[in-house]
Parts: structure tokens; C-alpha cells; sequence
């Protein structure tokens, strides 16, 4: 089997020799322009070229959850598109949003202002059923997200497309019940795809249906807010503030308003990372499967979007 590796950004040495390790006798490379065919490819943001230069593959496998960047490229006809599901990442988000809603419904940041200032003081014991959390998107990372808070004794909505059934979260599903869903919910937590259907959708409106002091927490994807829609409901006092990982545009420009903004957390794009060890197992397994004949989880639907 030959498999070409594409990934932009990405040292391809470690990812080389995993993949030889797990697939002894596969014949791996690196993928250069007019290389030959290849049965299976490795990729991360590759440019057009090299889905046009490869038509035959069996299947792509992408080294990240999020197919957006990948799905705006022309794709070979009959060729697989497998993300990673899980392989790590699933902790790691769990372990943020839950960090993201402590830190602000317990105060912290207003603990950490008033120690530096040399003040001893309490602040009010808050209701945890004051704050109903919402997680938009409950596939491989949201569900997992949900179960996470709901452990913290939070009430948990959750919204998908298709219905879900998932112990102590009270399910919502479709466009007809979104704005029950944001009704309920006063901190926001985006797990969604981007797609067509999910671009932009914190916005305005949305923003103003949730419960008031809402809060956002986005670690999807950056075009999924409008940006200045959650400055202005910040600034009306409707929302209290926001923790984002992921923007429009990465590295967030110098100069954006939400660069220093105080009642706004940022982390560059680190919620849940790629782990290069647990992604190698997860693909060569999935590749040795797909060599057997048999499916393989995470393959993406193009029409869907994900
Ligand atoms: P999944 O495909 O497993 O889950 C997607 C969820 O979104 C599903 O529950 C799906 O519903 C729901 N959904 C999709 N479209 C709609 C819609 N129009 N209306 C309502 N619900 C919808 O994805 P993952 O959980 O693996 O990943 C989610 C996203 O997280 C990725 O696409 C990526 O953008 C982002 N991500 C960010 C990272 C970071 O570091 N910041 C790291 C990894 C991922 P249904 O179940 O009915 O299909
Ligand atoms: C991903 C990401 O989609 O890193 O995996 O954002």
C-alpha cells in the first residue's frame, strides 16, 4: 500500500516513522508535486495541486476533527474523506470548557484581580442552576463536553441535528428547536461544525435569546461568530463575557478588539490539539481496515459538511 503525506505546518519526519512503525511494509513519502499515485493520503491544509495530481485515492485522512478547510477544495470523486474522531482530543476539550465555565461562575479571574490588589474578600456562593449550559453540536467532542459538566452538577441542554438521547442532558434538535434551546441556556458552548448551515450562527439574535449574563465559550471555529455582534451584547450588558479559542482569522490580527479585551479570555487555537501518537494508531487502524474491506468510523458526509 503507498501512502503520500500532505500536511502543511506539520514536521513530517515523527509522522513518517509512526505510520512505517504501524504499517510495516507500506510504502510512505512525502508528497511532491508529480509524485505518483498514491492509495492513501495524510493531509493537513493541502493546496489544490495535490488533489488534483492524486484522483485514485481510497481514502484521505485528515489530521484534525474539522473538515471545513478541507471540503472547500475540489476532491477527488471517489475517495473517502476520514477525520479524526476523538484520538485524544476529546479530553482535552472537556478539560477546557470545563476550566472556561469554573473559572468565570466561580469568579476566579475577579479572585486573581483582588489578591494581586492585596484584598481578602468573598464574593456571594452563585446558583449552579443559575447557570444552565448549553453545548451546541453533541457528536465526538460536545458529547463528551456535555457529560464533562454535567458531572459538576450544571443543568445541561444540548443541541444536534438529529435527536440524542444522552444521560442527564436535557436534548434539543433542529432549527425548530434552537431558539428553545438557546431559551434555556445562559452559558453557550460551540462544538459545531462549520458548515453552510452553522456559519455565523452566534450572532445577534442569538446572543439575545439566551438567559441573561450569558456567556460564550467558542472552541470550534472562528467563522461561527460574528465578532462584533458579541462586543456589542458585551457592551450592552447582556452578555458578561467570553472565552474563545479559534477566530476568523489565525493568528488573530494585531489590533482586533478582542486582543485585550476584559471581559474576553483568548487562547490561540489550543483547545484540543492534534496528538501525533494516538492520531498515527487511529489512522493505521483505520487504513488496515479499509485494506480489509471493512467501514471505518469518522468518514465524512461532503453534502453534509461533516
Ligand atoms: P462531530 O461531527 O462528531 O459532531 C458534530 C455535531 O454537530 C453533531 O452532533 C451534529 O449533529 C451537530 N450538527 C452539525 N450540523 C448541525 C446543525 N446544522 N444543527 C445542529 N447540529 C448540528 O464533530 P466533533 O465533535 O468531532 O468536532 C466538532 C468541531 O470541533 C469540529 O468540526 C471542529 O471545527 C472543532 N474542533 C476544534 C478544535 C480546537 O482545537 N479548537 C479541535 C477539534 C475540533 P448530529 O449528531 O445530529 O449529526
Ligand atoms: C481540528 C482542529 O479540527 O484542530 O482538529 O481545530
Amino acid at each position: 500500500m503507498k501512502i503520500t503525506f500532505c500536511c502543511t505546518d506539520t514536521k513530517a519526519e515523527p509522522w513518517l516513522q509512526g505510520l512505517s512503525a504501524a504499517l510495516p511494509g507500506a510504502d510512505i513519502s512525502v508528497w511532491q508535486p508529480s509524485a505518483p499515485q498514491a492509495d492513501y493520503a495524510v493531509v493537513w491544509a493541502p493546496p489544490q495541486q495535490f488533489m488534483d495530481e492524486q484522483p485514485g485515492l481510497k481514502a484521505l485522512f485528515n489530521i484534525g476533527a474539522g473538515v471545513d478547510a478541507l471540503l472547500k477544495l475540489r476532491l477527488p470523486l471517489n475517495t473517502l474523506v476520514v477525520r479524526l474522531d476523538d484520538a485524544g482530543m476529546a479530553v482535552q476539550m472537556a478539560e477546557y470548557v470545563c476550566h472556561a465555565v469554573i473559572r468565570h461562575f466561580r469568579e476566579f479571574d475577579g479572585y486573581e484581580t483582588d489578591m494581586a490588589g492585596g484584598r481578602w474578600g468573598y464574593r456571594k456562593p452563585r446558583m449552579r442552576t443559575d447557570f444552565p449550559i448549553g453545548v451546541m453540536g453533541l457528536g465526538v467532542l460536545g458529547e463528551r463536553v456535555a457529560k464533562a459538566l454535567a458531572q459538576f452538577d450544571f443543568p445541561i441542554n444540548g443541541w444536534s441535528r438529529s435527536p440524542k438521547a444522552i444521560e442527564g442532558v436535557r436534548g434539543f434538535a433542529g432549527a425548530e428547536q434552537f431558539n428553545d434551546f438557546l431559551a434555556a441556556s445562559r452559558v453557550l458552548v460551540n462544538l459545531l461544525p462549520l458548515t453552510p448551515d452553522t456559519a455565523n450562527v452566534i450572532n445577534k439574535d442569538t446572543l439575545a435569546r439566551l438567559q441573561p449574563g450569558a456567556y460564550v465559550i467558542n472552541v470550534a471555529r472562528g467563522a461561527h461568530l460574528v465578532d462584533e455582534d458579541l462586543i456589542a451584547a458585551i457592551e450592552n450588558g447582556h452578555v458578561a463575557g467570553a472565552t474563545l479559542d479559534v477566530f476568523r482569522t489565525e493568528p488573530l490580527p494585531a489590533g482586533h478588539a478582542f486582543w485585550n479585551h476584559p471581559r474576553i479570555t483568548i487562547t490561540p487555537h489550543t483547545s484540543a490539539r492534534t496528538l501525533r501518537d494516538e492520531s498515527i494508531a487511529q489512522i493505521a487502524r483505520k487504513m488496515a481496515a479499509l485494506q480489509r474491506g471493512e467501514a471505518v468510523a469518522g468518514v465524512v458526509n461532503p453534502g453534509r459538511g461533516y
